[in-house]
């Protein structure tokens, strides 16, 4: 029995006060379904199998770009960032794992693989972190890291990349992603192919060190730090890059690292079809790497991902197991409460995905009947699924209202006694 964050008397409780409502509301939409010909029951199983990866760095205030404004009990290192995700996972049951972040989280593998057994939380992808200089390193990253112009520098991104690996390989992990901020900012300061040449160089070290059940996972970004130009900025790169690493190497889409208005959903099945998608970075943008809650500013878009996603799986395509994880910076929000409703707000994005009558949305692209493609989807997007995501949570022993639990449970007050005040001030992720 895993170490609860939250008394089970105050999740009893608020479901208590939940239950009648929610059994109405899911009979409600239970026969709606049916009308439909999908059996309810099959739609909240198969939600109930989804889970989402939390990151670490989620659970601190973020927003550094100017200032950062922390809340009260932030956590002081990544023993009380795992507690926090703790909470998550018990109010969602939609987050066991945690994607850590190194050298941020760095520990004694033995006590973080404990302290995760002891919550019932696994580990999710590494990630490595070539982007800031870590006090203490030798070489500055300050014009690049795998792909840098200096050879020691490059061993030493490349060193850290395998040290991601050793202490994942400690906890249970099965994965690295590798994000890098190299690139240029002015045209002529970097000769393309060559800082290319250099960047496959270092990942073919970096892939040649993973075990045989691990993946690599590259992630690709417009721009930022570097604006005039950026190593591995789009899908076609990344691409390039998973197809001559090897069979073990996968793109990773974070759905804030591209152009306004791409379509990102069409990027998720061309890398599909090829067989390279390896995971995602869920969250939502306005702007650019806004890093926004998952589903805040365009949920439909959300939903079209999950749409290939369920497309693929319906397909039975072979291998295709995509890692889900959370990548967020919350500013004006209690953390917690973000990556809950952004995880709630996921599965919705699922469930619903679920709902599409594929049979019939391949009649109607046969026939050319653009109108009636659109409407099947919007019909399936459209359906409110709440009671279902509401009962997953439930029959798992989560809250029917996570955040309504949370709030009622006084976690943060707790923590904000027991953890010291944050200072405020500008730095770190970007
Ligand atoms: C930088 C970034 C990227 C990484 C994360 C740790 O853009 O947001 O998405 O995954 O930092
Ligand atoms: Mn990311
Ligand atoms: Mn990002």
């Amino acid at each position: 029995m895993s170490e609860m964050k939250i008394a089970a008397d105050v999740i009893a409780a608020e479901n208590e006060a939940r239950a009648q409502a929610l059994d109405a509301e899911y009979a409600a939409l239970g026969e709606t379904l049916a009308r439909r010909g999908i059996e309810i029951d099959n739609i909240t199983d198969k939600v109930s199998e989804f889970s989402v990866a939390v990151p670490s760095w989620g659970v601190g205030t973020g927003g550094t770009r100017f200032a950062r404004f922390p809340g009260g009990g932030e956590p002081r290192g990544i023993f009380d960032k795992l507690d926090d995700c703790a909470v998550i996972h018990q109010l969602t049951r939609t987050t066991p794992t945690v994607s850590l972040h190194i050298p941020w989280d760095k520990a004694d593998p033995k006590e973080l693989k404990a302290k995760g057994e002891a919550l019932g939380l696994g580990f999710d992808a590494m990630n490595s972190n070539t982007f800031s200089d870590a006090v203490g390193q030798s070489q500055s990253y300050k014009y690049g890291s795998l792909s840098h112009t200096d050879a020691a520098t490059r061993a030493q991104a490349i060193e850290h990349n395998l040290e991601c690996i050793e202490i994942g390989n400690a906890i249970g992990s099965k994965a690295l992603t590798v994000w890098i901020g190299d690139g240029s900012n002015f045209p002529g300061q970097s000769h393309f192919t060559r800082q290319f040449e250099r960047y496959l160089a270092s990942m073919a070290e970096i892939y040649k060190a993973l075990p045989d059940d691990w993946r690599l996972f590259s992630e690709h970004k417009m721009y930022e730090p570097a604006f005039y130009s950026t190593v591995v900025q789009d899908w076609g790169t990344n691409y390039l890059i998973a197809n001559t690493l090897g069979p073990k190497a996968f793109c990773l889409v974070d759905l804030g690292h591209h152009a306004p208005n791409t379509n990102i959903e069409m990027i998720v099945a061309r890398l599909i079809q090829f067989g390279k998608l390896g995971g995602f970075h869920f969250n939502d943008s306005k702007y650019g790497d806004d890093d926004l809650d998952a589903g805040a500013i365009d949920p439909y878009r959300l939903f079209l991902v999950f749409n290939e996603l369920v497309d693929a799986e319906h397909r039975g395509v072979d291998g295709f197991h995509p890692a889900h994880m959370i990548d967020q910076s919350h500013n004006v929000t209690d953390p917690i409460e973000s990556l809950m409703a952004s995880a709630n707000e996921i599965r919705r994005a699922y469930a619903q995905a679920l709902l599409v009558d594929r049979a019939a949305l391949e009649g109607y692209q046969d026939e050319n009947d653009a109108l009636m493609a659109s409407e099947t989807l919007k019909r399936a997007y459209r359906t409110d699924v709440e009671p279902i995501l509401a009962q997953a949570r439930r029959r798992a022993g989560g809250a029917i209202d996570p955040i309504a639990t949370y709030r009622a449970s006084g976690y943060r007050k707790k923590v904000t006694m027991e953890r010291p005040a944050s200072v405020s001030g500008g730095g770190g992720i970007v």
